[in-house]
């Protein structure tokens, strides 16, 4: 039977490999000021999270050995896990200064702390640079090692094209409503967030079990990216419809002109009034604007419209998941375990 990872196991294995990171900036003589620098980004952006990503590596090396992990085993799947949350600490370091946010997991974004500002660009950089000081020292003599190397490399790029994407299509103040469409969204949504949150922590753990064949492999992308997109679709309903206190973020897309999966929605079901509604509110930095489009998506029942969205692609990915081929070491229960754990999600 396989072991589901508990947040405290798996943020147990952590203190070691920050501590793996700032040795390896002492073997530079980098100065003690920097150094406390560098231990406090690496506590701060790191932790503090949910850690699903991170977490779905020993679960899914778990699920495919049909057992529970030897300490060896579990401690090389969640360092792939903390190498995965280490590339999710920097897009959001970068995120939240490109989409002006204002807090994460519950506190002021990190380019929002004292005395931090524009270096967090350099912090988000050196957080990037942890996974492959780990990769090296842990995975160095592995059989995957270049297949993890360039899995790291093309699911960075992957998402800053995504995120170019998400960022040249929410030009601040120029509006443009036609800019929106939902095949723009498919691919913003798929590249920023599917690729890295869902695909990439099950292609490790079928390398580090060697078990990546181009079979599974693309079995295992035409469910996760779907289910990925899912995932962002519940983010942008979470940004206008969450509680901040669940999400530990206070929403930002109306106001940052973001092609969100609620705008589009509203533009797919919109009367000429509410259009103009939306041509002369959405994307500007005013809390009266704002206010006014959030009262448009509750006249328009977009909360019902997800809600519907949510069923049916459920239902799609459940299907889906019923279609794995099993017979090159693949297991239905890892894409089971993902889709349990954001099924009807509120933060
Ligand atoms: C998330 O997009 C994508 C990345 C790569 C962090 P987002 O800006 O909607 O995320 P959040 O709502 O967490 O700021
Ligand atoms: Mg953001
Ligand atoms: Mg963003
Ligand atoms: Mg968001």
């Amino acid at each position: 039977m396989a072991q589901k990872t508990t947040l405290k196991e798996f943020e147990a294995v952590y203190p070691k490999l920050e501590e793996d990171i700032l040795d390896h900036a002492r073997s530079y003589n980098l100065p003690q000021a920097e150094l406390d620098w560098l231990k406090k980004n690496l506590e701060v952006n790191p932790l503090g999270g949910k850690c699903n990503r991170g977490m779905s590596v020993p679960d899914s090396v778990s699920i495919l050995l049909g057992r529970p992990l030897d300490e060896q085993e579990y401690f090389q799947s969640a360092t792939l896990g903390w190498m995965t949350e280490l590339l999710q600490a920097f897009f959001l370091v970068s995120d939240d200064i490109m989409d002006s946010s204002i807090t994460r997991r519950g506190q002021p974004c990190w380019y929002r702390q004292d005395g931090v500002g524009m270096i967090a660009i350099n912090d988000a950089f050196i957080l990037e640079s942890g996974i492959y000081i780990l990769l090296k020292k842990y995975f160095r003599s592995h059989p995957a090692y270049v297949d993890l190397l360039e899995l790291f490399h093309e699911t960075t790029l992957q998402t800053e094209l995504g995120q170019l994407c998400d960022l040249l299509t929410a030009p601040e103040d120029k509006v443009n409503l036609d800019n929106f469409s939902m095949t723009k969204y498919q691919f913003i949504v798929i590249y920023k967030t599917a690729y890295y949150s869902f695909y990439l922590p099950v292609a490790l753990a079928l390398h580090q079990l060697n078990l990546a064949t181009p079979k599974n492999l693309k079995q295992a992308q035409d469910i996760l990216i779907p289910l990925g997109e899912y995932f962002q679709i519940q983010d942008d309903y979470l940004d206008n419809f969450g509680l901040p206190e669940h999400i530990g973020k206070i929403g930002t897309d109306i106001k940052d002109n973001k092609c969100s999966w609620l705008v589009n929605q509203a533009l797919a079901k919109s009367t000429s009034e509410q259009r103009q509604i939306l041509e002369d509110n959405y994307g500007q930095k005013d809390d009266a604007k704002e206010a006014i489009i959030k009262k448009l998506y509750d006249d328009m029942d977009l909360k019902g419209c997800f809600e519907i969205f949510e069923e049916k692609r459920k239902k799609e990915i459940d299907t889906m998941i019923e279609n794995v081929d099993e017979s090159d070491g693949l297991k239905k229960e890892v894409f089971k375990a993902f889709l349990d754990k954001i099924f009807k999600r509120t933060k």
